[in-house]
This record gives structure tokens, C-alpha cells and sequence, in this order.
């Protein structure tokens, strides 16, 4: 087994509905185990301002799966979820799923880089996955926790409504 972060979010068509529906089907995933996710978060968009607020969280799983095929299972997720493919760099959307971590692999390919390459400067990654995992090393860049201290929570907001965290668990 191999421990992945994955990063949720989503700005669009009821984002908190659309990180519950990726939960379930996250722990849905074959050959995985979804082995915790963090509270659900509010953040500023990174990128284009004219755009909603998103619903930021972080999920452990533990999965056989290769990462190419875990990226085609998110993928498959994300079209499920009316994900639209387009070209506008960090415009608003209904669901992404980024692998954050997969492992303690480093990875290059056309698809995929891994950690991903944004993780260590976005508070809506940081801060939830300092949550699961505040022991983390992160390859390459050394301890989670001393990066948290440099990343401004810029707005982060923790959402408590029974809403987020009592659909937020995975049930199994
Ligand atoms: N994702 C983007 C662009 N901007 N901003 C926040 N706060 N959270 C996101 O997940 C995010 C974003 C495109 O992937
Ligand atoms: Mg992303
Ligand atoms: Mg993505």
C-alpha cells in the first residue's frame, strides 16, 4: 500500500455538496482505502479574483494503484462531477482532484508531477494537510510544518457546519 494526499476543491455549482459527492466516491476507489479526510475549508481564490470563494480539503488514501491510473480514476471522478476541460489556468471549476503526495515518490511524466508543484505555497493545501499528517516530510522540501510557517493563511477560514463535518467521514 501507498500512502497518497490528494487535494479537493471546488468553486462551483455547491462546492461543499461537490467535496461530499468526492469523498464518497474517493472511498469508492478500487485496490484503496480512504484513510482520513481533513475539515473543509473556505479560501480566496488563487488566480482570477472574479471568481467564487472555494471549498478546499485533503484526503489520505491508501491504494495499489498506480499514479498514472489513480490520475485516470480522479479524472474520471472530476468528468462525473460536470468537470468542463478548458484553458483558462485557475478559473473556476466544479471538482479538482490533484494528487498532492504519492508517497515518498518524486515524479515527472507528461501527467503528472508529484509532489505537486504548488503544494508547499498554497495555504488551502498546507493547512488541511498539516491537519491529517503534521509529522510530514514532504520529498525535497523538507518538514511540512516548518513550510506551514511560512505560507499566510491569507483567509483561510476551518468550516464547522454539521454539514461539512458530519458528511466529511467517510462511512464504511
Ligand atoms: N484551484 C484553482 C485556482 N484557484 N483557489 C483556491 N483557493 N483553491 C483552489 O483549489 C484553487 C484556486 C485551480 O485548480
Ligand atoms: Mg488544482
Ligand atoms: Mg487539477
Amino acid at each position: 500500500m501507498i500512502r497518497v494526499y490528494l487535494g479537493l476543491g471546488a468553486n462551483l455549482d455547491a462546492p461543499l455538496q461537490q467535496l461530499q459527492q468526492a469523498v464518497k466516491a474517493l472511498s469508492q476507489l478500487p485496490q484503496s482505502q480512504l484513510a482520513a479526510v481533513s475539515h473543509f475549508y473556505g479560501s480566496k481564490p488563487m488566480g482570477p479574483q472574479d471568481q467564487p470563494d472555494y471549498v478546499n480539503a485533503v484526503a489520505a488514501l491508501d491504494t495499489t494503484l498506480a499514479a498514472e491510473t489513480l490520475l485516470d480514476a480522479l479524472q474520471h471522478i472530476e468528468l462525473e462531477q460536470g468537470r468542463q476541460r478548458k484553458d483558462d489556468r485557475w478559473g473556476p471549476r466544479t471538482l479538482d482532484l490533484d494528487i498532492l503526495l504519492y508517497g515518498e515518490e518524486v515524479l515527472a511524466t507528461a501527467r503528472l508531477t508529484v509532489p505537486h508543484y504548488g503544494l508547499h505555497q498554497r495555504e488551502f493545501v498546507v493547512y488541511p494537510l498539516l491537519e491529517l499528517a503534521p509529522l510530514l516530510q514532504i520529498p525535497g522540501l523538507g518538514a511540512l510544518a516548518e513550510i506551514a510557517l511560512q505560507v499566510p493563511r491569507n483567509g483561510l477560514t476551518m468550516l464547522t457546519s454539521d454539514l461539512a463535518s458530519g458528511l466529511a467521514a467517510p462511512q464504511r
